[in-house]
This record gives structure tokens, C-alpha cells and sequence, in this order.
């Protein structure tokens, strides 16, 4: 089987080849570390999806080491800018899963809340996460609670069939908030360990749909007491520094409690996975690595960094 690193390697490449390597040729040309290499190390950065903010605040770790080491010779940068971007997203994304873990609740009934934009790939995660949780033994329900979109709930449903996942859903145009509701409580009976409840990404202004989430958020809170225990915002690798926009935005609205980047494995933008650690200090508990089932993986910085310029 393919490591962990392996699967980061495979679904970073586009990443990769957009930034990463820029730096290291860089590297291979300019020998001598100077205020001009450190200015380029800062524009490639900014021009990587990684965000100005957090850009900046990496090349004042290098100056500041450059200073402090006194080390002028540019091979040396590699290994030092590496272990500042891997500590840098260990400390911001509150890593909490031993490295190769699967996230598994332990609470029970455990609920988790899906949120993000359209076409951000929540359903997808969600039946990769159901898959995952089955996997550790753990009973899942599903609650489509994206009653807006027409073709939601079948979407969701034959997601559901595929992993084999239970799911409670209702006809177009139902309440959103009355199906959590009722999946909660279904979740109760049925002794089921893991909830799952996918949500809208569109309606026709971002007013209501946070209206929509917050209700369905009082609702969960409401049926069990606590719920839900995970707000997971579900970003698209591929939208770049617009998922931060997006992610304040959800954050204000909701308690978001966490962060599953998608398409990773499509996209030269995989920069902006720094930007979520330090920009919006949210935990990343997932990222999507491909379309199949398999291809939800737990995130680890050091993996991902690594990654990044091997
Ligand atoms: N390559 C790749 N594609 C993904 C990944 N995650 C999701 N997708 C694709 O993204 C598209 C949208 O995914 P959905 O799960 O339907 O997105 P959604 O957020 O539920 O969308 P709405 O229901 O419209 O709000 C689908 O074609 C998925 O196959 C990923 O990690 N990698
Ligand atoms: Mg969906």
C-alpha cells in the first residue's frame, strides 16, 4: 500500500511543480543569500495562494534566522524554510490525531455539521467520512439537510447506498432543520455513533443560508444536547485565497470547529492550506486527495510540507 507520504506526493504534484520548485531553483541559481533572494523567496510565496499575511510572516522567520545563524549560502535555506512551514501549520491547525490517525469521535451520539459553498465536495466528504468512520467500527447515519437543490438528497442517497450508510432524508423544499431534527432523534434510537448532516451551499442570498445553518445548528443543539460536537467546513483547494474569504464568512456565522480542504490533488493552489492555519487558526482534520471514496486522508503538517519539496 501506498504510505501516506506517497498519497501526498501524488495529490500535490500540481502544487509542487507550481511553487515549490521555484523555490528550490531558485535556490540552485543564487548561491548567496541576500536582500534580493530574500525578496524573490517573498514574491514566490505571495504569487502561491499562500496569502500576503502569512508570506510575510515566513520571510521575517528567514531574515530573522539569517540574521541569528549568520548562514549566507542558500542550500541551507531548504531545510530551515521546511521545518518553519511545518511548524508553523502544526501550531496553527492545532494538529490533534496522532500522525496516520482517522479522526474518531469519542462521544455518542457524535454529530458533525457540514457546511460550504456549493460544490465545495461536502456530500462527497461526507461519504468518504462515512466510509472512514465504518471502517473504525463506528455506525453512521446521514441527514440530508440540503433541501434546496433538487437533486441533493439522491445525490447524498446514492452516496449512502454506496458505503452503506443509513440516511434520513425528505422530499424537495422540506425544512432543513426539521430533518436534523429528526435525524437526531433517529440517531438516538437507532444507537447510531456517528451523524453526519450535509447542508445547502446555495440559496438565493448568503443571508439565508446562514440564517439556514445557524437553525440548523440551534436545532441539532436542541435534539442533543452538545450537538453538534463538529462544525466542518468543507473548502475547495482549488478556489485559492477565496476559501479564506468564504471561511470568514462561515466562521462568523456558525461555530465552525474545523476544516476539510477538497481537490488538493486538482490544483496548483495547495498553498493555501498555510493560509487557513495561520489566517484562520482552525484545525484541518481532512484533506481530499482524489474523487474515490479512498481518497479522504487524515492531515498532517509534516507530511504535507514534506511533501511539498521532495
Ligand atoms: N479531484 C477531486 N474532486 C473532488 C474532491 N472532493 C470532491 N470532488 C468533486 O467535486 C465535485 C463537487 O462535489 P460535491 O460533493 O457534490 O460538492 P457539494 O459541496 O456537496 O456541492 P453542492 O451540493 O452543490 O453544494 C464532485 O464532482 C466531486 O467528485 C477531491 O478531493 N478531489
Ligand atoms: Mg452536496
Amino acid at each position: 500500500m501506498a504510505s501516506l507520504l506517497d498519497k501526498f506526493k501524488r495529490g500535490l504534484a500540481k502544487t509542487k511543480s507550481g511553487l515549490f520548485d521555484e523555490i528550490v531553483n531558485l535556490v540552485q541559481n543564487q548561491y548567496v543569500v541576500d536582500d534580493d533572494f530574500l525578496e524573490r523567496v517573498e514574491e514566490i510565496l505571495i504569487a502561491s495562494d499562500i496569502g500576503v499575511e502569512t508570506s510575510l510572516a515566513i520571510v521575517d522567520d528567514l531574515k530573522e534566522h539569517v540574521n541569528r545563524a549568520g548562514f549566507n549560502q542558500s542550500g541551507e535555506l531548504i531545510d530551515f524554510l521546511k521545518s518553519r512551514l511545518a511548524a508553523r501549520l502544526l501550531e496553527n491547525t492545532g494538529e490533534k490525531q496522532a500522525p496516520h490517525d482517522f479522526f474518531v469521535p469519542d462521544v455518542k451520539p457524535f454529530v458533525i455539521m457540514v457546511v460550504g459553498v456549493n460544490g465545495a465536495g461536502k456530500t462527497t466528504t461526507i461519504a468518504k467520512l462515512a466510509k472512514g468512520f465504518q471502517t473504525h467500527g463506528k455506525k453512521v447515519l446521514l441527514a440530508a439537510a440540503d433541501t434546496f437543490r433538487a437533486a441533493a438528497s439522491e445525490q447524498l442517497e446514492i452516496w449512502a447506498q454506496r458505503v452503506n450508510a443509513a440516511i434520513v432524508k425528505t422530499q424537495h423544499g422540506g425544512d432543513p432543520a426539521a430533518i436534523a431534527f429528526d435525524a437526531s432523534k433517529a440517531a438516538l434510537a437507532r444507537d447510531v455513533d456517528v451523524l453526519i448532516v450535509d447542508t445547502a451551499g446555495r440559496l438565493h442570498t448568503k443571508a439565508n443560508l446562514m440564517e439556514e445553518l445557524k437553525k440548523i445548528e440551534r436545532v441539532l443543539g436542541k435534539a442533543i444536547p452538545g450537538s453538534p460536537q463538529e462544525v466542518m467546513l468543507i473548502l475547495d483547494a482549488s478556489t485559492g485565497q477565496n476559501a479564506i474569504v468564504q471561511a470568514r464568512q462561515f466562521k462568523a456565522a456558525v461555530g465552525v470547529t474545523s476544516v476539510a480542504v477538497t481537490k488538493l490533488d486538482g490544483t496548483a493552489k495547495g498553498g493555501m492550506v498555510l493560509a487557513i492555519g495561520h489566517e484562520l487558526n482552525l484545525p484541518i482534520r481532512f484533506v481530499g486527495l482524489g474523487e474515490a471514496v479512498d481518497d479522504l486522508k487524515p492531515f498532517e503538517a509534516q507530511t504535507f510540507v514534506e511533501a511539498l519539496f521532495e
